[in-house]
């Protein structure tokens, strides 16, 4: 089986991708320190990464973010951040007061092969009141997505693959691994 390195040091994002691409590729977790650079977008942050990582090739990073409508898109790139240091209760006391909950979870993979790929998925949703659910990992417990009653934390991995972000992402990169080499 082919194999493909995901550098991560988040174990719940590997069950994820090893969910969707088990049936093509071992997927191997790499928790390496790489360059994070601060930038305004996540695109950004992953095109930087990849750079330095041309021995783990064919590889792949993740940079993930929740952005909520009445905190002006805030956490966004800053989420783990924010997850470090206010976690979900912070989030919901910076909402308490807030009757718009609508937020956006986004996604972005880099693939590193030959050359650079870049996929995208969003998932919009919204911010719950109290925390529900234990699954999943970071902020799973607060946000639903449109059209769901559930939490992504009172999800399976297969259902939250299903509508997330990064199910999403994942799709357009299995669709475009299958018209490439690897
Ligand atoms: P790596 O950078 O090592 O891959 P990370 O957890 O720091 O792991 P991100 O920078 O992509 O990953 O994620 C930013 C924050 O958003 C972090 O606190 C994650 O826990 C959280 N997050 C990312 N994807 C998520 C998801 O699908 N559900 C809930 N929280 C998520």
């Amino acid at each position: 089986m082919r194999e493909l390195n995901l550098i991560t040091s988040n174990p719940g994002k590997l069950r994820e991708y090893r969910e969707l691409l088990s049936e093509r590729f071992h997927v191997n977790m790499k928790s390496l320190e790489y360059p994070e650079i601060q930038a305004d977008t996540l695109e950004e942050v992953v095109c930087h990464a990849l750079e330095g990582l041309q021995e783990y090739s064919p590889v792949i990073i993740d940079d993930s973010g929740l952005f909520i409508d009445a905190l002006k898109g805030f956490p966004g790139v800053y989420s783990a951040y924010v997850m470090d240091t206010l976690g979900c209760d912070g989030i919901l006391k910076l909402m308490e007061q807030e009757n718009d909950r609508k937020a956006n979870f986004r996604c972005v993979v880099g693939l590193l092969d030959e050359e650079i790929e870049i996929f995208t998925g969003d998932c919009p949703g919204e911010i719950v009141r109290s925390k529900r659910g234990t699954g999943g990992f970071g902020y799973d417990p607060i946000f639903v997505p449109s059209g769901y009653d559930h939490t992504f934390a009172e999800m399976s991995v297969q259902e939250k693959n299903l509508v997330s972000h990064r199910g999403r992402a994942m799709r357009a990169l299995i669709k475009h691994i299958s018209f490439t080499r690897i």
